[in-house]
């Protein structure tokens, strides 16, 4: 049985896949890792370990001891948070690849999953279902960290016959964690305000649309993509995904159905450009090709479930 490393185990992803990867290989197959010294108790029983990404002697160490095979790498700054600390954000988004691509090129890692974002395209990008190939000059320094981190999975896969496998992940909207400092975070704050006090202040303004996507349907696609027969995989690099799309106000008033007399207000801040500089809607078909994509939630459902949990 193959041993799995999720770095950055204790994030909105990293939670409900270590959960998800624990459900399908085993407890003791898969090591949930993070930098936060205290284990989220959604965890669970199984290992934790503190492990800092970027002290790249010491994960190099507990890869190679352990004989780890899998990694997951999860740990990065995301849109909003990068913007703030955008040399913080390169050193990790970056370094963090580097040190997982190099032990996958040296033999110890049979394969590595590591998320893109839409955020790789920008604002010269077509906005309506952006296809898999296209202009990319991405505007927000996560948007650049992931793409450069997509060329030299490319470049790894090609050059020195690794096995890494990425997606580029829409907003992803979920309940068990909170999410991470991203511009699609509204999709999430908007539930949590509407339960507690029956209004939101929206960051983002009423007609922005942005493509996202339940949680569980991003896990299933991440143990589909990781499955599937690698010569099956024609995207080197990352993988489009494709969700739903709907708009702040589209969101408000399916959530009035639910929860009479919620009020929204908007106030777009600095999030706002990045939004628009990001696709509307994705065209996913070579993942619909290659490994069978398919997405299963819609708003409402997801809307549904989002009220019932949080
Ligand atoms: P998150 O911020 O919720 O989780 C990241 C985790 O990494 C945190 O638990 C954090 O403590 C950990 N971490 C930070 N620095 C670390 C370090 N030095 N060493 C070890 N761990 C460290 O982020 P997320 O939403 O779970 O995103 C995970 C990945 O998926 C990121 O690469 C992100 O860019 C990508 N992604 C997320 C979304 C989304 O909507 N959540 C969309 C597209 C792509
Ligand atoms: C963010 O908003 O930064 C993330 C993403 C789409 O990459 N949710």
């Amino acid at each position: 049985m193959k041993k799995i490393l999720v770095v950055g185990a204790s994030g909105q992803i990293g939670t409900e896949l270590t959960l998800a990867l624990r459900n399908k290989w085993g407890i003791d197959q898969v090591i949930a890792s993070d930098i936060k010294t205290e284990k989220p108790a959604v965890l669970g029983p199984g290992i934790y370990q503190t492990l800092d990404i970027l002290e790249r002697d010491a994960v190099r160490k507990y890869i190679i001891e352990e004989k780890i095979e899998v990694v997951y790498l999860l740990a990065a700054l995301l849109s909003a948070t990068a913007e703030k600390q955008p040399d913080f954000a390169w050193k990790l988004n970056m370094e963090s690849l580097f040190t997982i691509l190099d032990l996958a090129k040296e033999g110890y890692l049979k394969q590595v999953f590591w998320p893109s974002s839409i955020a790789v395209f920008g604002s010269t990008t077509p906005r309506t279902d952006t296809p898999q190939y296209t202009v990319m000059e991405p505007t927000t320094v996560y948007g650049i960290s992931k793409l450069a981190g997509e060329r030299w999975c490319e470049y790894y896969n090609q050059h020195f016959n690794t096995d890494i496998r990425s997606l580029r992940y829409p907003g992803l909207i979920s309940y068990k964690s909170p999410p991470g400092g991203g511009t699609t975070d509204y999709a999430i704050e908007i539930f949590h305000e509407a339960k507690r006090r029956g209004t939101y202040n929206c960051f983002l303004s009423k007609d922005t649309a942005l493509p996202m996507m339940f949680m569980d349907d991003a896990i299933r696609a991440t143990m589909e993509l990781m499955e599937a027969p690698k010569e099956h995989l024609r995207i080197k690099s990352s993988y489009n995904l494709g969700g739903i799309t709907f708009t702040p106000q589209e969101m408000a008033n399916n959530l009035q159905r639910h929860i009479p007399g919620f009020t929204i207000h908007y106030a777009p801040d600095f999030r706002q450009s990045i939004a628009d500089s990001w696709p509307k809607s994705i065209d996913d078909s070579y993942a619909r090709e290659d490994w069978n994509w398919k997405n299963t939630f819609d708003l409402a459902e997801i809307i549904k479930i989002m009220l019932q949990h949080v």
